[in-house]
């Protein structure tokens, strides 16, 4: 059978290492490797594509691309893989990820960076505290172990469609973490490893401003979704 992974890259401004991201893409594994650009100003959209990387432009923010990069996979694919432009998640992971859906022991698995080996300073404090915050808090209202909302993440296609997300900004990874719980999907969490970003600028935790941004988008998606129990599956849940 054909691969049916399709990957998506949200990349604004990553010329410094989305080449290297995607050329180490595990092309026997997957169909496509998406990046999703919105108004890089760098040569972003060209590297990723002389790599291998189909490029698509969508409107900006962090969840927009991700699920422009969504409805754009091949209508083939099965199983999406998210992961970030940087060079911040290891390629060599993705396998991981993508067996347990393969295998039908799992809808969703998510990439745990707290669990995993990070190298010094790749996360905040403030991160590593976010996400036992977090996952203390969807123990206790979702009945769900996690213990990150990091990026790197694989879903099955038809399970995402059923989640309805609603989410445009940096809080997707949240979202969709509280939706699949609500959706009763299978839920696995894996330790992945997890590196400093290898060139450009942060767009998030390496900017103040923006870490505040995202940090009310969260607190908004966990005030607005995740709080709420659901003993059942949410009503609104499909494709479980
Ligand atoms: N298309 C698109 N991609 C984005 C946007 N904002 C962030 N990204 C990408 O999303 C990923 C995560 O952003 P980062 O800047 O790495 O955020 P971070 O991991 O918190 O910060 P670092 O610790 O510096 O890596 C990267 O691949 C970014 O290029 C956006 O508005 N549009
Ligand atoms: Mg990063």
């Amino acid at each position: 059978m054909p691969p049916a992974v399709s990957v998506v890259i949200p990349a604004l401004n990553e010329a410094e290492s989305i080449g290297q991201v995607v050329s180490e893409m595990p092309w026997h594994l997957i169909a496509e490797c998406i990046v999703v650009d919105n108004g890089s100003t760098d040569a972003t959209a060209t590297i990723a594509q002389a790599a291998g990387a189909r490029v698509i432009q969508s409107p900006r923010g962090y969840g927009a691309a991700c699920k422009a990069g969504s409805e754009a996979a091949l209508p083939t694919s099965t199983i999406l893989v998210y992961m970030d432009g940087d060079g911040s998640d290891i390629v060599a992971d993705l396998f991981r990820l993508v067996a347990p859906i393969e295998a039908n022991e799992a809808d969703f698995v998510l990439g745990s960076r707290i669990r995993g080996t990070r190298e010094p300073g790749s996360m905040l404090h403030s991160q590593i505290f976010a996400g036992h915050l977090v996952g203390a808090l969807l123990r206790v209202f979702q009945g769900v172990n996690y213990t990150d909302m990091g990026p790197f993440r694989a879903i099955r296609r038809t399970s995402l469609e059923g989640l309805h997300m609603s989410e445009l900004t940096y809080g997707w990874n949240l979202e969709m973490q509280i939706r699949a719980a609500q959706c009763k999907l299978r839920i696995r969490e894996i330790p992945v490893n997890y590196r400093r970003r290898i060139g450009g600028t942060s767009k998030v935790s390496g900017d103040l401003w923006a870490s505040v941004k995202a940090a009310v988008r969260i607190i908004e998606v966990l005030l607005r979704t995740g709080l709420a129990r659901y003993p059942e599956p949410d009503p609104d849940c499909e494709n479980r």
